[in-house]
């Protein structure tokens, strides 16, 4: 059964199909002057999915307050629902992360089926070691994975480790690990034992990774802790990555670094090094601020893809990077947000598909820096939509998602069937 009503989409889909056929028309024969087959590049966004984060579905907030928004998700079965809804008007969003312990769950086959209904598999599954939890031995205070404490260590790995069980029930493939140690003042922690004792504990949660399945270490600049971090940056976390083995790979969510810093160069090392775990995208203005992919800077998001595309056409061997969403939804309604950010990274991708990678082939050895940069122009340029919206239609999406998600009613519905709960959903 599906949360909006088909027919729905189809009436609406078809409302505004001559308009369309003509906006395609005209890319295509653009594309055409340039080279460029516009079938081709349909079919890769066709195969381009990105992971909804569960805790994307309830609305974020911040140290200061949480404003809840109408018919939260109260469990999730209900964040399941709301997952399948972005899906079914995008097709776009394949699967979902999942977060422990913020998604319990007494029977993981039902949750397992619930997913399969709502056309949905299971993405990268995430622990939580940087809150306490309730009746839970020894607190993270100050810290998990690198505590001074050896018994607080070995909870942190138990929990990774049980994460990792309950992800093989769901059919995931990858632990993500994010920790949230660090220090606040200098001299508080000695940096060199801190992240000897995090690898050690690492060490114990990779050697319990099946053989089919992918750590991703997740870095970030700062945040609980806010003078150092033990996996600091791309740096701390190849080195991390690197130690543990194969498995181990860097996962890089694009508001995890310092302003400016240029986080497309950092995902080029990390394919060099064969370490690029994937993404959370998002977007920020001045740090972590989680806000909806390429909100505020898509020329970034665009560029951090035309790596990507570089890579996959340069055929760097065993390239397959993970994609997922990591955002808080403040002022927004999530699903629609996140639908929103989906469709983004499918934009960028779309975009960094038409680079003429010839051209700038032959650019860069030239030295030729303005032709060069103006074919990255010509690229992000493009006015794409046709491309999306004819890979929606396609699919039985939404040919405007938006659109037909607010005449769809659902979030009105949910408001009534979902009473306020007034829950955190919490940012990572
Ligand atoms: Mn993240």
């Amino acid at each position: 059964m599906t949360a909006i009503n088909t027919e729905l989409i189809a009436a609406q889909n078809q409302a505004t199909q001559a308009t369309f056929d003509k906006d395609f028309a005209h890319l295509t024969e653009q594309l055409l002057r340039r080279g460029i087959d516009i079938q081709q590049i349909c079919a890769q966004v066709a195969q381009f999915g990105v992971a909804i984060p569960s805790w994307g579905v309830g609305t974020g907030g911040t140290r200061f307050a949480r404003f809840p928004g109408p018919g939260e998700p109260q469990h999730v079965f209900d964040k399941i629902q709301d997952c399948g809804v972005i899906h079914q008007l995008t097709r776009a969003t394949p699967s979902v992360s999942l977060h422990i312990p913020w998604d319990t769950c007494s029977d993981w086959g039902e949750l397992r089926d619930a997913a399969q209904a709502a056309d949905l598999t299971f993405d990268a599954i995430n622990s939580n070691t940087f809150s306490d939890q309730d009746g839970q031995a020894h607190s993270y205070k100050f810290g998990s994975l690198s505590h001074t404490d050896a018994a607080t260590r070995a909870q942190a790995v138990a929990h990774n480790v049980e994460c990792i069980e309950i992800g093989q029930r769901l059919g995931s493939k990858a632990l993500t690990v994010w920790v949230g140690d660090g220090s606040n003042f200098p001299g508080q922690q000695h940096f060199r034992r801190a992240f000897d004792r995090y690898m050690d504990s690492a060490r114990q949660i990779y050697q319990a990774l099946p053989d089919d399945w992918l750590m991703f270490l997740e870095h970030k600049i700062c945040e609980p802790a806010f003078y150092s971090t033990v996996i600091q940056d791309w740096g701390s976390s190849l080195m991390a990555a690197q130690a543990l083995g194969d498995k181990a790979q860097c996962l890089v969510d694009l508001g995890h670094h310092a302003p400016n810093v240029n986080i497309e160069m950092i995902v080029a090392r990390l394919i060099a090094a064969r370490k690029l775990a994937g993404f959370h995208f998002n977007d920020s203005k001045y740090g972590d601020d989680d806000l909806d992919a390429g909100s505020v800077s898509p020329y970034r998001l665009f560029l951090v893809f035309n790596e990507l595309v570089a890579a996959a056409h340069e055929q760097v061997p065993a390239f397959q990077p993970a994609y997922m969403l990591d955002q808080s939804h403040n002022v927004t309604d999530p699903i629609e947000s996140l639908m929103s950010s989906a469709i983004q990274c499918q934009r960028s991708y779309a975009q960094a598909l038409l680079v003429n990678r010839q051209a700038l082939d032959d650019a860069q050895q030239a030295n030729d820096a303005l032709l060069a940069t103006q074919l990255l122009k010509a690229a992000f340029q493009t006015d794409v939509e046709p491309i999306l919206q004819k890979v929606r239609r396609d699919a039985g999406a939404a040919a405007d998602p938006l659109n037909t998600y607010r005449s769809s009613g659902y979030r009105q519905r949910m408001a009534v069937k979902r009473p306020a709960a007034g829950r955190s959903s919490g940012i990572v």
